[in-house]
């Protein structure tokens, strides 16, 4: 049995960059424990450094392999990188990424890359709180770039474009010939667009696709965005802000590591953009917002949980059956009770 670190010496080791000890960290504030809160409270304040990349898309598109091939990127352009995948159907030990055994293997050895499966989304499911923390965690540790992956299944996407500096969006060919099968809302946070799987037929006919609905807004995809959101309302339809970003729709064989350097340089193309624009301000404003009302809401939840157990909900549960009452007004009468 591995001793028990105390916080100190968890926050001291986060700090390091002890993988051990960030490991040990990441894995208190997964399980939500006592100290979690503490230790993440304590190595906010070395935080800030790390460019943090959301990588989503549908199921099977080829984010993991992709990811593991941006690693191997990043790594020979001497930049260290940490990968949190959230809610991860193929682990990055095995499973669909066992044709990369012999890569991953020859990067677990580096200690300017670290991977960690998550398999919990956090009690309030989404990438709450919990994700948040973690990246918490892996910028502190100094770390210069965190990839996170999260399968896009609705909410996950747009909240990943909310922790996240930068969002790629992963496609794959078979969807371009109905424009209605690429959701609006994929489009809207995506800063870049990637249309893996490149080596496949149709590929091409999906990155028309992708190009003509990033376009049909009349050239609103190169003002400013702030994750689909407008800044501020166009002058004119053609007069594109000179400093405004052009979400371009790139194409890679993440199997073969073709496009994936572009892929780098696209996403710290992004990164400079963000920071000479001066955009990085505001993404970071709502992230943090995000994530004080993720931890308003976590501890809000955990707060009422624990008081409603008091509350005998089984005798209003037995007083609505009767009638006596109704759910609407026993809600407001238990919740004046409460706070
Ligand atoms: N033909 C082809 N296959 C690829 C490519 N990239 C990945 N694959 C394969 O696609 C399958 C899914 O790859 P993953 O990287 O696990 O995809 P994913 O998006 O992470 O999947 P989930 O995490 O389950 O959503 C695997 O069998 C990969 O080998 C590619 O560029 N071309
Ligand atoms: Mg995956």
């Amino acid at each position: 049995m591995p001793r028990e670190r105390t916080t100190d010496e968890l926050v001291d080791g986060v700090l390091r960059g002890n993988r051990l000890l960030l490991a040990r960290a990441i894995t208190q504030v997964e399980n939500e424990s006592e100290n979690a809160r503490a230790i993440l409270s304590a190595v906010y304040g070395q935080t800030g450094g790390a460019h943090i990349v959301g990588i989503t898309g549908a199921p099977g598109t080829g984010k993991s392999t992709l990811v593991t091939a941006l690693v191997q990127s990043y790594r020979a352009a001497a930049l260290s990188v940490a990968v949190v995948a959230v809610d991860p159907t193929s682990p990055y030990s095995g499973g669909a990424l066992l044709g990369d055994r012999v890569r991953m293997r020859a990067l677990s050895g580096d200690a300017g890359v670290f991977v960690r499966s998550m398999a919990t989304r956090g009690s309030l499911g989404g990438l709450s709180a919990t994700t948040s923390g973690v990246i918490t965690l892996l910028d502190a540790a100094g770390f210069d770039r965190i990839l996170v992956e999260t399968v896009g299944v609705g909410q996950a996407e747009v909240e990943i474009a909310s922790a996240a500096h930068t969002t790629v969006v992963v496609e794959a060919p078979g969807l371009g010939d109905e424009v209605q099968a690429i959701k609006a809302g994929v489009l809207e946070i995506a800063d870049i667009l990637v249309v893996n799987k490149a080596d496949r037929s149709g590929a091409d006919r999906t990155v028309r696709a992708l190009e003509l609905a990033l376009h049909a807004d009349g050239g609103a995809a190169r003002a400013p965005r702030h994750h689909g959101r407008l800044l501020a309302p166009e002058p004119s339809s053609d007069a594109a802000p000179a400093d405004g970003w052009e979400v371009r729709v790139l194409k890679s064989v993440a199997a073969e590591g073709a496009g994936v350097d572009d892929l780098r340089q696209r996403i710290e193309e992004h990164h400079d953009w963000l920071r000479e624009s001066g955009e990085i301000a505001q993404r970071n404003a709502h992230r943090t917002a995000r994530m004080l009302e993720n931890l308003i809401h976590a501890e809000l939840n955990r707060r009422l949980r624990k008081r409603i157990a008091a509350t005998r909900l089984a005798e209003w549960v037995e007083a609505v059956q009767r009638r006596e009452t109704d759910p609407y007004r026993a809600a407001t009468v238990i919740l004046q009770e409460l706070v």
